[in-house]
């Protein structure tokens, strides 16, 4: 998988392939990636990447043509590969699109600033329009980082064996349960008993039960009956039914 990003603010993303599991798998080879600074093919003494809008109104454009000349310096895994826009505008972004996303061989990011692109380049070179949630950013780089993120774990050998992706309960459309590591008793807190048992049915069951707890606390949405086994609807009416 590669990714390209077109951003007037390339530096952002130095740090971002180097480091933690998404550097380690453009170390090894499994994602590869490209920074375009779109300023590099704006025109003229002052390189502006910006314009007024037609119409007037608060807020700077970015002019079409530097946005066009990057694009096409991109190296095109031509059918495999997607061209997206970071924007309010878009399709909100979650996991089952991070899935689909983690299939092609390409993705190519425009990150926008200011009020946005010349909507000429959106209509002819833009496949797809996302946004990663309903606030308001101060440019498309840290959208598209979290695309890139949460795509890029997707791809197979990137979390390196280390824990499945389905092994998240987010998968399932659940939250994850509480976690707990040494010491025992921190600040007069114990960890639940259960969890030193050494009983891993109990601990199966009691990190469902908890799982589905917050779930049904915090994002009752989420809870789409389809995926819940005889056992869950069974924790489920417990839970419901007491503490
Ligand atoms: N999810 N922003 C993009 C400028 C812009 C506007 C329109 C292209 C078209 C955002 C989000 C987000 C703010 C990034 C406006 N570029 N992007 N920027 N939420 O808020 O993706």
């Amino acid at each position: 998988m590669k990714f390209d990003v077109l951003t007037i603010f390339p530096e952002m993303f130095s740090a971002f392939f180097r480091e933690g599991i998404l550097g380690r798998a453009v170390n090894s080879g499994i994602i590869d990636f490209g920074i375009t600074n779109i300023r590099d093919f704006a025109m003229g003494k002052h390189k502006a990447v910006d314009d007024r809008p037609y119409g007037g109104g608060d807020g700077m454009v970015m002019k079409p043509g530097p946005i066009y000349r990057a694009l096409k310096s991109v190296d095109r895994a031509d059918d495999r590969s997607l061209v997206i826009l970071l924007s309010p505008q878009g399709v909100r972004f979650d996991q089952a699109t991070a899935w689909e996303l983690s299939g092609w061989e390409q993705l190519i990011l425009v990150c926008g600033r200011y009020e946005g692109i010349d909507e000429r380049i959106r209509l002819a070179y833009i496949d797809r329009e996302i946004s990663i949630g309903d606030y308001i950013l101060s440019g498309g780089e840290v959208a598209a980082m979290t695309l890139v993120d949460a795509v890029g774990r997707l791809i197979p050998g990137v979390l390196g064996g280390k824990r499945s992706n389905l092994e998240d309960s987010f998968e399932e459309g659940l939250l994850e349960y509480p976690q707990f590591t040494r010491p025992r008793v921190f600040q007069g807190k114990v960890v639940p008993s259960v969890l030193l048992s050494g009983d891993h049915g109990k601990i199966r069951l009691w990190r469902r039960r908890e799982s589905l707890r917050r779930t049904l606390e915090r994002r009752p949405d989420l809870l789409k009956k389809d995926l819940l086994s005889n056992e869950d609807e069974a924790i489920l009416a417990n839970l419901q039914g007491g503490p």
